[in-house]
C-alpha cells in the first residue's frame, strides 16, 4: 500500500486537525443521522487519542464519532479520490455525506476507500469516522478474557496486555487524489551480489497493456528502464554501477521513480542485503548487531496519536545512547517514523498487534488467526519497501496453555508437548508472512518461561527475559548466572543468533539507593550493565533490545504506580534515567 504523496499528477490534502467528536456508548448514532453532523459535540485534536485529552473519556472505550467538513479542490475533478486513515484503534466506519464508504478493523494500520462517487463538487462535504475500541477475546489484541482474572496484574482496564489501551483516531486523515489508472502498488527488492541490483515490480488498478518506465537515481547514477505491462502487471530489474549502499551506519538512499498511464510515483530505495549465518545477522553481508529498544507509541496528550516533533526527538535520544535499532512494540508505528528509521540507518524489527495471544482460550484462536494473517499482509503490504525493516515479527509473547507466574524463568519441555496447537499457529503466521516476503527475517518473541519449541521456524531466537526483576529480584548475581546458563542452552539447542527483545527493571526516577534495591535508578544501571556484559561475552547474541525506551502509559494495577509502566531509560517526558549513561559506555563508544 503506498504512502500518499502530493506531485505533478497526484494531489494530497491533510484533513486532520480539530474535528467534532461525540462519544456514543448506546450506539444510536448510525440511526440518528450523525453521519451528516454531531450535534452537541465537543472538539477532539486528530491524531491523538482521545483517552488523554479529556479526563472524562479516560477510561472510555466505546463507540464515538468524529465529524469534520471539507471543501474538495475543484482541480481534482476527473481524478479517482480516495479517503486514508493512517491508524483507527480498534473498529472503524467512515461515511462520506450520510453514505457508509467502508470500515476496517484493527488497529495500527492503514485503510483507504475509493470516494469519487460521494463527493459533492464546490460545496462543503461531511466526512464522520466512528471508531470503538472494545476489549473483547476474540481481537487482537485481546481484552476481557473469561475466566482469567490476572487481576492482581492488570487490574483496569481488562486488558491481556501491559500498555494502555487508547482509543481512537491516531494517525493522519487524509484525502488523495490519482489519475483514472494508476499505480497502485510497487515491490522493490535489492541484491548486491554479483552485481548491486533494484528489482522493481509495479501493479496499476487496471488489468491494462501498456508501457511506462523506471528511475533510479543516486549516487553518480542515474540508471533507467522501460516496464512493459500486461494484465497491469511489469517488472524491471536495474542495475546500479558503483552502488552505495544502504546501512546503519551510512543509510543512503535512492531516489526511485515509476511512470506508467500518466501516473507518476516516487520512493526512496536503500541498497541492502539482509540474511542470518549461524549465530550472525548479517546486513550487506557484514555482521551486525541489533542495539537499541522496544518502545511505545506513547505520551502525555496525545496518547497513541502521531506526535512527529516527539518521534524526531526520540530518535535522537536514542542515537545519542548509541542504539541502531528497535522494535515496534507491540503493533506497527507510524509511516512517518518508519520513513524516517530510512533516512537515519535504524534497523527494525516491525511488529504486528498480536500482543500476549492468549492460547488456552482456543475458541476464538481460528478467529484471531484470521485477524493475525490479515494484519501481516497490511504491514507487510505498507512496509515492504522500507531498508530500516529487516524482520517481521509475528507474535509478541504469545501465552501458552498452562502457563502460570510460578512458571517464569524456567523453560519447560512439559509446557512444549502440551503447546502443540499454539506452535501450529504461529507457524501459520511465519509460513505466511516468509510467503509475502522472502527477503527478510521473520521471528516472534518468546515469554520467558515459555515453550521453546515455539520457536523453532523462527530464523532469530527473539527472547524476553527478567532475570532480576520478576524473577530473582534483588539477587542480580545469580540472575546473571541463570541468564547466562540459558543464553548458551539456547545457543546449543538452536544454533541460531539471540536478540533479547526485552530486558528491563522498573524503575522511579529520582529513586535512590545505597545498597542498590529494586527500583532505585542504580539497581536500573547495574541490571542493564550485566545484561551488556554476559552479552558481549558471547558472539551469538545479536542484539540487546532494553524494555523500555520510555516510560509508558499502561493499566491501572498494583505493579504499575501510577498507571506507569517505569521501565524506561528515560522517563515519560524524555529525561535521561542512570541507566542511559550505562548504555552510553557500551553503544555510543
Ligand atoms: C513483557 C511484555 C511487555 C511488558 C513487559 C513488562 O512483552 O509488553 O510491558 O513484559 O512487564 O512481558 O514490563
Amino acid at each position: 500500500m503506498l504512502y500518499p504523496v502530493q506531485n505533478s499528477v497526484r494531489n494530497k490534502l491533510d484533513i486532520s486537525g480539530i474535528w467534532d467528536f461525540k462519544t456514543d456508548p448506546d450506539g444510536i448514532g448510525e440511526a440518528a443521522g450523525w453521519a451528516n453532523g454531531l450535534a452537541g459535540s465537543r472538539p477532539m485534536a486528530t491524531p491523538g487519542s482521545w483517552n488523554e485529552q479529556y479526563e472524562d473519556l479516560f477510561g472510555y472505550l466505546g463507540l464515538a464519532w468524529y465529524v469534520k467538513g471539507v471543501y474538495v479542490p475543484s482541480s481534482w475533478q476527473g481524478q479517482r479520490i480516495f479517503l486514508r486513515v493512517g491508524s483507527a484503534v480498534y473498529f472503524a466506519v467512515v461515511y462520506v455525506n450520510g453514505v457508509k464508504v467502508g470500515s476496517h478493523e484493527g488497529g495500527h494500520l492503514p485503510f483507504a476507500f475509493d470516494i469519487t462517487d460521494q463527493i459533492r463538487w464546490g460545496e462543503e462535504n461531511v466526512v464522520a469516522i466512528s471508531v470503538e475500541n472494545e476489549l473483547k477475546p476474540s481481537r487482537v489484541p485481546s481484552g476481557n478474557m473469561p475466566g482469567s482474572d490476572m487481576s492482581m496484574f492488570m487490574a483496569t482496564p481488562k486488558t491481556t496486555y501491559d500498555f494502555y489501551p487508547f482509543a481512537g483516531i491516531h494517525r493522519p486523515v487524509v484525502l488523495y487524489s490519482v489519475p483514472q489508472t494508476y499505480i497502485e502498488d510497487i515491490t522493490v527488492v535489492t541484491t548486491i551480489e554479483p552485481a548491486a541490483q533494484v528489482k522493481v515490480t509495479v501493479k496499476l488498478n487496471a488489468a491494462v497493456a501498456g508501457k511506462g518506465s523506471v528511475q533510479l537515481k543516486g549516487g553518480d547514477a542515474v540508471c533507467e528502464t522501460d516496464l512493459a505491462f500486461s494484465d497491469g502487471l511489469a517488472e524491471a530489474t536495474l542495475t546500479v554501477p558503483d552502488a552505495r549502499l544502504w546501512s546503519d551506519k551510512a543509510p543512503y538512499l535512492y531516489d526511485l521513480t515509476v511512470a506508467a498511464e500518466g501516473d507518476s510515483y516516487s520512493l526512496k530505495v536503500g541498497i541492502r542485503t539482509i540474511a542470518v549465518d549461524g549465530g550472525k545477522i548479517l546486513l550487506n553481508g557484514q555482521p551486525v548487531k541489533l542495539n537499541g529498544f522496544g518502545r511505545h507509541e506513547d505520551f502525555i496528550g496525545s496518547g497513541k496519536g502521531l506526535n512527529l516533533p516527539l518521534v524526531v526527538k526520540d530518535y535522537q535520544l536514542m542515537r545519542w545512547t548509541g542504539a541502531n535499532s528497535y522494535r515496534t512494540s507491540h503493533y506497527p508505528y507510524s509511516e512517518e517514523e518508519m520513513q524516517l528509521a530510512d533516512r537515519e540507518g535504524f534497523l527494525i524489527i516491525d511488529e504486528i498487534p498480536a500482543v500476549s495471544l492468549q492460547m488456552a482460550d482456543e475458541a476464538n484462536n481460528p478467529e484471531r488467526l484470521r485477524v493475525c494473517l490479515r494484519q501481516i499482509e497490511e504491514m507487510i503490504a505498507r512496509d515492504k519497501n522500507h531498508p530500516s525493516v529487516v524482520m517481521w515479527c509475528v507474535a509478541n509473547e504469545p501465552m501458552p496453555k498452562g502457563f502460570g507466574v510460578g512458571a517464569l524463568g524456567e523453560s519447560d519441555p512439559a509446557t512444549e508437548a502440551v503447546n502443540l496447537p499454539g506452535k501450529a499457529f504461529l507457524e501459520t503466521e511465519i509460513a505466511r508472512a516468509r510467503e509475502l516476503d522472502p527477503t527478510r527475517l521473520v521471528t516472534i518473541v518468546t515469554v520467558m518461561g515459555g515453550p521453546q519449541n515455539w520457536m523453532e521456524k523462527c530464523d532469530v531466537v527473539c527472547i524476553n527475559r527478567y532475570w532480576g526483576w520478576y524473577t530473582l529480584g534483588g539477587q542480580l548475581d545469580i540472575a546473571r548466572h541463570k541468564l547466562a546458563e540459558e543464553l548458551d542452552q539456547l545457543w546449543q539447542r538452536w544454533g541460531k543468533p539471540i536478540i533479547m527483545t526485552e530486558f528491563g527493571a522498573d524503575t522511579i526516577p529520582g529513586f535512590h539507593g545505597h545498597p542498590n534495591v529494586m527500583w532505585t535508578e542504580e539497581y536500573q544501571a547495574d541490571y542493564i550493565r550485566f545484561h551488556l556484559e554476559v552479552a558481549d561475552e558471547r558472539e551469538f547474541v545479536a542484539g540487546m533490545q532494553v524494555w523500555n525506551f520510555a516510560d509508558f502509559a499502561a493499566v491501572q494495577s498494583l505493579m504499575r504506580v501510577g498507571g506507569i509502566n517505569h521501565k524506561g531509560i528515560f522517563t515519560r517526558i524524555r529525561t535521561p534515567k542512570m541507566a542511559a549513561h550505562v548504555l552510553r559506555e557500551f553503544w555510543a563508544k
